[in-house]
Order: C-alpha cells, then structure tokens, then sequence
C-alpha cells in the first residue's frame, strides 16, 4: 500500500540559492542534506509534516553534481521545476512487483540507496502519465532505547 506522498522532487541550478528561497519565503528549513553519487544529485530534504504512517512528507531540492546525470539532462530540457513526485509504502519490493503487474516499467531490478538511508526506485514517466513516479521505503528509525 502507498500511504504517503514521501516528497516532490524539485530540480534546481544552485541548490543553496533554492534552499534560501524557500527558507525565506515560506519558512522552510533543511531536515537533512547529502550528496548521492549514484544518483548524480546534491539534495536538501525540507519536511513538511509528519504522516499518520509514522513516515513524513518533504520536499526535496534537487541540483546535479555532473553533467550526465538524469536531473542535468532534464534541467537542461526543462529548466527549474518539479521534477518527480515519492509515494512511500512500508515495502518498496512488493509495491514495485505490483505495480509491474499492471504494465508499468518499473527502472530499477532492485531498489537502489535513496535519501536518508532509504530504498528507492522509479516507474517510467511515459507510463505514468507523464509524471516520473518514485517509490520509497524509509530506513527504519533508530530506536532511542539501548
Ligand atoms: C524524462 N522524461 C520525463 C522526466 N525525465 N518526463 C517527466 N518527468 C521527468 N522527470 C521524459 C522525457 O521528456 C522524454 O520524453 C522521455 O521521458 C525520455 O527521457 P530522456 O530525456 O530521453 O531520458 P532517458 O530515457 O535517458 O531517461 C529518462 C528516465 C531517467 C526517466 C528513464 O530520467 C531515469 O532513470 N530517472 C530515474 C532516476 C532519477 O531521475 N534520479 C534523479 C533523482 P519525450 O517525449 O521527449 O521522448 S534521485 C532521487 O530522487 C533520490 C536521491 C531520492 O529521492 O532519494
């Protein structure tokens, strides 16, 4: 089951400029940030609220780190905007199995490394009608207690 929105995607030129935007405009503050290689992304997790799934919803700027990465070539086609939309669900293997059912090209065989430790893969956008589609298992919480 899908039960939340995880994120959207925004793609971006300069990350630190977006991020001040959206910090100054609307109060949004970093949660998290990191460089995902495999990827080719710099991103900034800004989060919005908690989920009654025990998940939480984000957005998350996106500036490319080459120029052969995936967010480059589409900026390079699109300029700034939304780039993706993340529904998270407790099991992304299952959810991507089914999903693959139903026709959809699902990208990766398994789910690669996402933000924050999570496990990610994408449906293809010409199959979702036009909307880059990823889905998302959280890393578990830490529990506090040793
Ligand atoms: C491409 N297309 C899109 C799109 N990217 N449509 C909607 N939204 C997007 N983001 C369309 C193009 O306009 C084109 O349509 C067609 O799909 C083929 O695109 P292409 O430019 O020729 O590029 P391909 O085929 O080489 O690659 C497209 C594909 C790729 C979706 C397979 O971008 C991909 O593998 N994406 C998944 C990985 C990804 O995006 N990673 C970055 C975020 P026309 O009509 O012109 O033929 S990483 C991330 O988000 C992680 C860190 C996380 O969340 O934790």
């Amino acid at each position: 089951m899908l039960t939340r929105i995880d994120h959207i995607g925004i793609a971006c030129f300069d990350l630190d400029k977006t991020v001040e935007f959206y910090r100054s405009t609307y109060g949004f503050e970093v949660f998290h940030s990191e460089v995902n290689e495999e990827q080719g992304v710099r991103e900034a997790m800004l989060k919005i609220n908690e989920t009654s799934d025990g998940g939480a919803s984000y957005l998350q700027l996106l500036e490319p780190t080459r120029e052969d990465s995936t967010v480059a070539k589409w900026l390079a086609k699109n300029g700034e905007g939304v780039h993706h939309i993340a529904f998270g669900t407790a099991d992304v293997d299952a959810e991507a199995a089914d999903i693959k059912e139903k026709g959809v090209r699902v990208l990766y065989e398994e789910p690669r490394r996402g933000s924050m430790g999570s496990r990610i893969t994408f449906l293809h956008p010409k199959d979702c009608h036009g909307v880059l589609t990823e889905l998302v298992t959280s890393a578990p919480v830490e529990s506090s207690e040793h």
